[in-house]
């Protein structure tokens, strides 16, 4: 295979398509898959997405259908390109680290890093040497437990996950980071899902989703806000078409007019592939960031209204008496919003936003749909509090075709968090740890990932494990993170492939390479499955069936159960062993401490597995007062000060988080380059900055430090007025560490305010 170069930027742009999907959707993906593997190994790799005896695609959470009503190819172009990347037959040996010092490959691009294709063998970078050299698994092993053994205070160890973890990994690291003394499990849900987990915990008891497939399908109205599904979740746009098919209704809300919200083409039906597609959005609110609080309070406010004019007619007055506590103030305040006040923080006319009443009023079931649009600003958690308040005023929690949908990113992200995967876990879970392992988790909570950073920073933590994810480019304030993972002792990266945070690294730093979501897994006790939960809760099984990408690497379960039996001995009393050999072992314990997995073993062999009951669904909330709770939340207005943006840092159609697979963003009509910075024409009237031209973003901040991302072509794009957007991680940089939404801690990272600056490379 040719060697990998460094992409060049060499930006064209052209309209912003109105469609998404449909047939060279298809090709994109097997164009892609062929360039990383075999024809063979391609069609092998494709054919077992997400069917019942295949493995999970890793490409989102969205759910499959029941099985039976899967399609032979029941996966995206997005997800087709993830799982290709992973079952490349590209190989990273150690001949390659000893051809690129660690600093090399730290000017090294993300994608270039990425393309290198699957580690191989454990790696160690020893204090003051240039190159990583091979490591014995055993060895690597002593290594990171003996650093953990000799920590003055277990706190000083950090174990980061990323969403990519199976449940059964997923469980055994909270279970060593527990016996070892530790609640600090940072993830990426902390950047993520952390504003809804908070706020949906607080209204409704439990932080998930409650809606299904069939509530989708079977719902009057469904709002999709802050949220580009024609990218990130593809096989969402299946179900808004069926949701459609059955005469529901879908209002979208965003600062960018995506091409999926737009007009979906089915790729895999022929109506889709030669037809005209589907109209998705029947409204589509053009909103400026963080205006959504403002929208749905003025809604509430409309609704509060029009039950006034006509009482009995329009709340669920039934639902709201014996279920819900705090209605009184909340109306109260809610009545107050102002329509000047909704116009500013919006940027919507008064028009629009009563036809969007309009639809409400003629719906009897409603469900709202989420991603980072929400959770990822200052005001995230009052947000989503108050989208909870609009769907409790008509009943709209709890009953079919209706419901809260925070869609998820990493496909077992959710799993991880029932699993313990959590800085903060609830009492009861480490009681059941406790009961059935008798030994005492620590009660005193973790850090979350921007405390981690801070730990690190401050010299509090000096070992990172970090199993899957790329902490240092996932992360805000880029320089600020980078600084703080090289104060630490050790860094250790359980890893499927190279990326910057193997060059990123403590004084020194391991490489652990395991399996993916595509390989084989082969134990003691035989081929091993794991599990993993959607977005909807629904747990099924996932079997890798492709030959593993060396013979020298070890699953994450073989991993974790070895480290866990050098760092602890024989206290507590695991058997590290028996679950290393037989996974069922995992679930048998799973089934004994998490609610919801009584017979897990037997149930996950079902074809489509089962799904875990969301109490919210029979009305019940476990909250303090046993109530869903209506809240009141003051109105932000988002405005940038003069001269400057707002600036939202996103993805592009051809990326995979923090990792780039090609230099396009398809559907936007940006071709070869990244440093692109989407801006409206008008605002760039009045910056008196020319479309095409070369500038830097500068960060703005009450701290005074400049935070700089040079050399970005300006392009002119119908976004929101007072906005801008760009590509993350690459302006991760600009996002400062303390810039974070108020009680879920979560990044910023959809509102920086920025200038742009004439470009000064
Ligand atoms: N192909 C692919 N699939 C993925 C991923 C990937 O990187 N690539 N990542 C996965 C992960 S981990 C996640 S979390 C999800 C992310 O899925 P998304 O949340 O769809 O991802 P983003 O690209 O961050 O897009 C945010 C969207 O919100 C809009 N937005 C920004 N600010 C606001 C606002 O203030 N209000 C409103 N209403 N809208 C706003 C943006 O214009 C954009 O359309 O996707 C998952 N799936
Ligand atoms: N500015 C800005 N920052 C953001 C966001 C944003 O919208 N804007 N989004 C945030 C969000 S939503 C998220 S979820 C985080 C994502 O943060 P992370 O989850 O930390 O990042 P990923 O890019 O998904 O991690 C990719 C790496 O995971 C490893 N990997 C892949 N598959 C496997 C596997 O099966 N096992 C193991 N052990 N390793 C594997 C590979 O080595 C790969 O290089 O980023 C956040 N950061
Ligand atoms: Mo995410």
């Amino acid at each position: 295979m040719r060697d990998i170069e460094e992409p060049a930027e060499d930006v064209t742009v052209s309209a912003p398509k109105t469609w998404a999907t449909g047939a060279p959707a298809v090709a994109h993906a097997l164009t892609y898959a062929l360039g990383q593997t075999s024809p063979k190994r391609t069609a092998l790799t494709l054919l077992n997405i997400n069917q019942a005896r295949g493995f999970d695609c890793p490409g989102c959470a969205w759910p499959e259908p029941a099985p039976g009503h899967r399609h032979r190819n029941e996966y995206c172009e997005n997800g087709a390109k993830h799982i290709s990347d992973e079952a490349t037959s590209r190989r990273v040996t150690r001949e390659f680290f000893e051809r690129h010092p660690v600093d090399e490959l730290n000017g090294r691009s993300d994608y270039w890093l990425n393309q290198q294709g699957r580690l191989t063998e454990p790696m160690v970078l020893r204090e003051g040497a240039r190159h990583y050299e091979p490591i014995g698994w055993d060895e690597a092993l002593d290594l990171l437990a003996t650093e953990l053994r000799g920590l003055d205070h277990p706190d000083e160890a950090l174990f980061y996950t990323s969403g990519r973890l199976a449940n059964e990994p997923a469980f055994l690291l909270q279970l060593l980071a527990r016996a070892f003394g530790t609640n600090n499990l940072p993830d990426c849900s902390n950047m993520c899902h952390e504003s809804s987990g908070s706020a949906l915990n607080e209204t409704l008891g439990i932080g998930k989703g409650s809606v299904s497939l069939d509530d989708i399908y079977d719902a009057d109205l469904v709002f999709v806000v802050g949220q580009n599904p024609g990218t990130n979740h593809p096989r969402m746009l299946s179900a808004l078409e069926e949701t459609k098919r059955r005469g529901g209704q879908v209002i979208a809300v965003n600062p960018l007019p995506e091409a999926g919200l737009l007009r979906f083409k089915h790729p895999q039906k022929v109506r889709g592939v030669i037809g005209r597609g589907t109209d998705i959005a029947d409204q589509f609110l053009q909103i400026r960031p963080g205006g959504d609080l403002a929208l749905f309070q003025m809604l509430n406010r409309l609704l509060l209204e029009a039950e006034d004019e006509a009482p009995g007619t329009v709340l669920d007055g039934e639902f709201i008496a014996a279920h819900t506590t705090g209605f009184a103030a909340f109306a109260d305040h809610a009545r107050r919003i102002t329509w000047p006040q909704v116009e500013r923080a919006t940027g919507l006319s008064r028009e629009e936003i009563e036809q969007v009443h309009a639809r409400v009023l003629r719906s009897r079931s409603v469900i709202v749909c989420w991603a980072m649009g929400l959770t990822q600003h200052k005001h995230g958690v009052p947000t989503i509090r108050e989208v909870v308040n609009f769907l409790l005023l008509r009943g709209n929690i709890g009953r079919p075709g209706a419901g809260v949908c925070p869609v998820r990113g990493h496909s077992n992200v959710q799993g991880d968090r029932t699993m313990g995967i959590w800085e903060r876990m609830p009492q009861p879970f480490l009681d059941a740890l406790e009961a059935e392992f008798g030994f005492k988790p620590p009660s005193a909570h973790g850090v979350d990932s921007v405390d981690a950073i801070r730990a690190m920073r401050d010299g509090r933590a000096k070992v990172f494990v970090g199993v899957a994810g790329n902490f240092v480019r996932a992360t805000p304030d880029s320089d600020a993170t980078e600084r703080a993972m090289r104060n630490c002792r050790l860094t250790v990266h359980i890893s499927t492939k190279l990326n910057r945070s193997h060059a990123v690294c403590g004084r020194t730093a391991l490489i652990l390479p395991t399996l993916g979501r595509s390989d084989r897994d082969v134990q003691a006790g035989g081929e091993q499955f794991m599990t993993v939960e959607d977005s909807m809760s629904e747990i099924h099984a996932t079997r890798g069936r492709l030959a593993p990408a060396s013979e020298h690497l070890l699953s994450e379960v073989s991993i974790i159960s070895r480290l866990a039996r050098k760092v602890l001995g024989a206290q507590p009393d695991i058997p590290w062993e028996t679950f290393e050999s037989d996974y069922d072992t995992i679930r048998d314990r799973i089934s004994r401490v998490v609610p919801g997995f009584e017979d897990f073993n037997a149930r996950v062999r079902r074809p489509g597995g089962f799904r875990l009951p969301n109490p919210v669904n029979s009305r019940v909330f476990r909250t303090p007062s046993g109530k869903a709770v209506f809240t009141t939340n003051d109105v932000t207005v988002l405005q940038a000060p003069k001269g400057h943006l707002v600036l939202q840092t996103l993805r592009s159609h051809d990326q995979w988080n923090t990792i780039p697979y090609a230099m396009d963003d398809r559907y936007r009509g940006i071709k070869g380059g990244r440093r692109v910075v989407l801006v409206n024409p008008a605002d760039l009237a009045d910056l008196g900055i020319a479309d095409a031209s070369r500038v830097d973003l500068v960060g703005v901040w009450s701290d005074g430090v400049e935070r700089r991302a040079p050399d970005f072509r300006v392009v002119a794009y119908p976004t929101s007025r007072g906005s801008a957007a760009a590509y993350y991680p690459e302006t991760n940089v600009l996002v400062p560490l303390d810039s974070v939404a108020d009680i879920s801690n979560t990044p910023t990272s959809k509102s920086v305010i920025v200038r742009l600056e004439p470009a000064t490379v």
